[in-house]
């Protein structure tokens, strides 16, 4: 058999596969929720975009990475899997959503997440202040509040990054200071002495 008769085949396996998950796509109207994003950057003043969610920052419409247009057979599996998530603590891995758009799904399931969306603030509360993706000490719940990434620990309300990393590293704060302070000391000392020996008088011989 030749190759190319071979790729042939494997292109309609392939597609043959896919089918299901194309017709599940098909018959399931693709949602997007503006009212989360709407909230956030009416409540932190922020530009909040779709990469908060998804992979995407443009959403999930299109054939770039991420979108639905480009997704292989197994991700629509995945997508197909995540939208039948109707209640929490599923293990979500939906392709087109990142790991805080996963974790929201995870978290309080897909019927709870679209019933949110007549009450975008609610979705903090719903969330709690358990998870923290990006360890920066801020919970994910609050990054969405104010706007910032969940995902990256870098970036979030910087009064409160300031005073989370001032209360995480105090000792070595204190140890600086310290070592600033004895550095300064030793110096004028050092001076103080280099001068007497300067202004003693010369003994004649
Ligand atoms: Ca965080
Ligand atoms: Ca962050």
């Amino acid at each position: 058999m030749s190759a190319c008769m071979q790729n042939d085949r494997s292109a309609v396996k392939r597609i043959i596969f896919a089918l299901p998950a194309l017709y599940a796509l098909a018959i399931t109207p693709v949602f997007s929720y503006p009212e989360y994003q709407e909230f956030v950057e009416k409540h932190s003043h922020r530009t909040a975009n779709c990469a908060m969610c998804h992979v995407n920052e443009n959403g999930p419409v299109g054939e770039e990475n991420g979108q639905l247009s480009a997704l292989t057979a197994d991700e629509f599996k995945r997508l197909s899997r995540a939208r039948g998530a109707l209640e929490p603590g599923q293990d979500v891995d939906s392709p087109i959503l990142n790991k805080f758009g996963n974790e929201i799904i995870k978290t309080i399931g897909k019927k709870k997440f679209v019933e949110l969306k007549s009450d975008p603030a609610a979705l903090a509360g719903a969330l709690g202040n358990k998870s923290d993706l990006d360890e920066d000490g801020i919970s994910d719940a609050t990054e969405y509040l104010d706007g910032t990434d969940p995902l990256n620990k870098f970036h979030g309300d910087p009064i409160k990054l300031f005073s989370i990393n001032l209360s995480r590293y105090k000792m070595h704060v204190v140890l600086t200071i310290v070592a600033v302070l004895a550095l300064n000391y030793g110096l004028i000392n050092l001076i103080k002495a280099i001068s007497l020996t300067q202004s003693m008088p010369k003994r004649h011989e």
